[in-house]
């Protein structure tokens, strides 16, 4: 355990009092990934999610100074709303914690975070990963490098579409990082069920999963690993509709000049618009199917904490 400046909520602390499963989330999709109100609806919903399938939630932000492990409703409330929020990923943590500014938290930083809070499970809704043109750009989310270095197991529907795919399986295989896919052999590709890009490793259920996240600890090596739940077929956009959509957000973002923290939010907003909304529908169901995967693997890693105890008497 750090000595990071950690704030639990009533809930996540009787959760830790009590030694139950709990289940990080992020707060950057609600600042960045989606708009007013149907982001608040979606934090609310995921949450609830998480808690339906057997495990305690913990939205990660950071305010005042402090990381907060656990927003109440009234915070997550404020953070929605609120305009002026950093997008905090590993390199922007220390600096707003020291400012004292609000922020809301990337892949990367909530893995610092829930890490830090002992929270081994974290469901999101796409990571970042290796943007197309980052031959050029160099752009390569924060994620990726996470990924590599954090003990946590991270649920999302895949890379997101927007980015290059195969080029982010070779910096997650160089890294370390197990790439698994859920009940099928391709990697998914966020709002889509299948990159046509064939995963590393496929697993079937919870239990394996948490089995080798487990095993991963054991071995004592540093890194995470990646869980591609793919998107439920009913509300998936497939990938041959999505793909003009996609290259006329990219068209725009290098017209616009758009560079750094805002070409995700960027590409995410215009792909809304030029889908009517569809995106963001399938954005809020993959993000409620992973946090209902990262609550059963929080529960399964739980149950065999709790079976190696009894076996060691
Ligand atoms: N998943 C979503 N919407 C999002 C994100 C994930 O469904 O907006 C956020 C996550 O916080 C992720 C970030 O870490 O997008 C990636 O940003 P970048 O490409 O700048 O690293
Ligand atoms: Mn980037």
């Amino acid at each position: 355990m750090t000595a990071a400046p950690l704030s639990f909520s009533p809930e996540v602390a009787a959760a830790r009092a009590a030694g139950r499963p709990v289940v990080a989330l992020e707060s950057t999709i609600i600042t960045h990934g989606m708009p007013y109100p149907r982001n608040l609806q979606t934090a609310r919903a995921v949450e609830a999610q998480v808690r339906r399938a057997g495990a305690v939630p913990a939205t990660i932000a950071v305010r005042g100074g402090r990381i907060r492990i656990g927003l109440d409703d009234g915070a997550l409330e404020a953070l929605a709303q609120e305009r002026e929020v950093w997008k905090l990923s590993r390199a922007d943590l220390a600096v707003a914690l020291a400012l004292g500014r609000t922020g809301a938290t990337t892949v990367a930083a909530t893995m610092i975070a829930a890490h830090a809070a002992g929270i081994e499970v974290f469901a999101t809704g796409g990571i970042g990963g290796v943007h197309r043109g980052a031959e050029d750009s160099l752009d390569i989310s924060a994620d990726l490098t996470e990924l590599a270095e954090t003990p946590v197991c991270v649920v999302a529907a895949g890379p997101k579409a927007i980015l290059d795919i195969p080029r982010t399986l070779e910096v997650l295989e160089t890294r370390g990082v197990p790439v698994i896919a859920v009940g099928q052999d391709n990697l998914p590709a966020f709002w889509s069920r299948d990159s046509r890009c064939p995963a590393p490793a496929r697993l079937d259920d919870a239990a394996s999963i948490a089995a080798a996240f487990a095993m991963r600890r054991r071995l004592g090596l540093p890194g995470g690993q990646l869980v591609a739940n793919p998107i439920p077929a009913d509300a998936e956009i497939p990938a041959e509709e999505l793909a003009p959509h996609i290259a006329a957000a990219l068209d725009a973002a290098r017209a616009d000049g758009i560079a750094a923290k805002q070409v995700t939010p960027f590409l995410l907003q215009r792909i809304l618009e030029l889908t009517g909304g569809r995106s963001l529908e399938a954005n809020i169901a993959l993000v409620l199917n992973n946090a209902r995967l990262a609550a059963e693997i929080a529960c399964a890693l739980h149950a065999g904490r709790v079976a190696a105890a009894a076996d060691a008497h």
